[in-house]
């Protein structure tokens, strides 16, 4: 186990997926030290050579820590380096232990459906929704439409049932775990599509809102500056 509290540095830009990453640093508190770098996204700087090295697909987030030996090491993926360091610094704490049990399963489930499911759908409309980022000319509302469908039919339904199974708190019960960092991410920002409106969800956003003060007081936008004050 690395000495504590872990160096990382996490490369970020506000409204991105490095949010879900920025959210789990203030979950963990203490157990880590976190410089955060702001990568200008929309100025191209994830293509530098330097970025690239971290990163080939020039997307953020990236995280950098030092591994047992001491050499830096670079992460991608928003998913991956939540599962990382929360199995890293904070097995058992947010997430259930290791193991058989169906807490676990349930937890790896919700996880990778937020992380890959959901995450994808999202990038649909992310690109083809008329605020979307593909040119007029290669959008495709039919996309937006199917998605939006599948989102309201299929996709939140689970969601509100899972979290009214489990007690109306978190996705796995009582216990606030890394698997609702990333749900929460996407379903506020399912909001910007119009989607999310059920109750339950909004209520469940709402005692999301509560965690870490520092994070949700500032909206989820840019804390670096709240994070190199810690
Ligand atoms: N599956 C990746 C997706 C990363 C991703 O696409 N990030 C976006 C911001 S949300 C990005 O940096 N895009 C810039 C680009 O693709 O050039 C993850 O979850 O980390």
């Amino acid at each position: 186990m690395a000495a504590l509290p872990l160096e990382v540095t996490l490369y970020h830009y506000p409204r991105t997926r490095s949010t879900r990453v920025l959210w789990l640093l203030h979950e963990l508190g203490d157990k880590v030290n976190v410089t955060c770098k702001r990568v200008e996204l929309m100025k191209g700087e994830a293509y530098s050579p330097e970025f690239m090295k971290m990163n080939p697909n020039h997307a953020l987030p990236v995280l950098l820590y030092k591994d047992a030996s001491g050499e830096d090491q670079a992460v991608f993926e928003s998913c991956g380096i939540v599962e990382f360091l929360t199995e890293a610094l904070a097995a058992g704490q947010l997430a259930p232990p290791i193991g058989l049990s169906k807490e676990r399963a349930d937890y790896q489930k919700w996880l990778w459906f937020s992380g890959s499911w959901m995450d994808q759908l999202l990038w649909q409309l992310r690109q083809h929704d008329s605020s979307g980022i593909l040119p007029a000319d290669q959008k495709d509302s039919r996309v937006v439409d199917r998605t939006k469908a599948k989102w309201i039919k299929e996709i939140e339904p689970q969601i509100v049932a899972q979290i009214e199974a489990t007690g109306n708190k978190y996705l796995l019960g009582e216990q606030f775990t890394s698997a609702d960092v990333i749900m929460g991410h996407n379903l506020k920002w399912s909001q910007a599509y119009g989607l999310c409106e059920s109750q339950v969800l909004l209520d469940y956003l709402a005692r999301l809102a509560e965690r870490p003060e520092r994070f949700w007081k500032y909206g989820c936008l840019d804390v670096v500056t709240q994070l190199q004050e810690r």
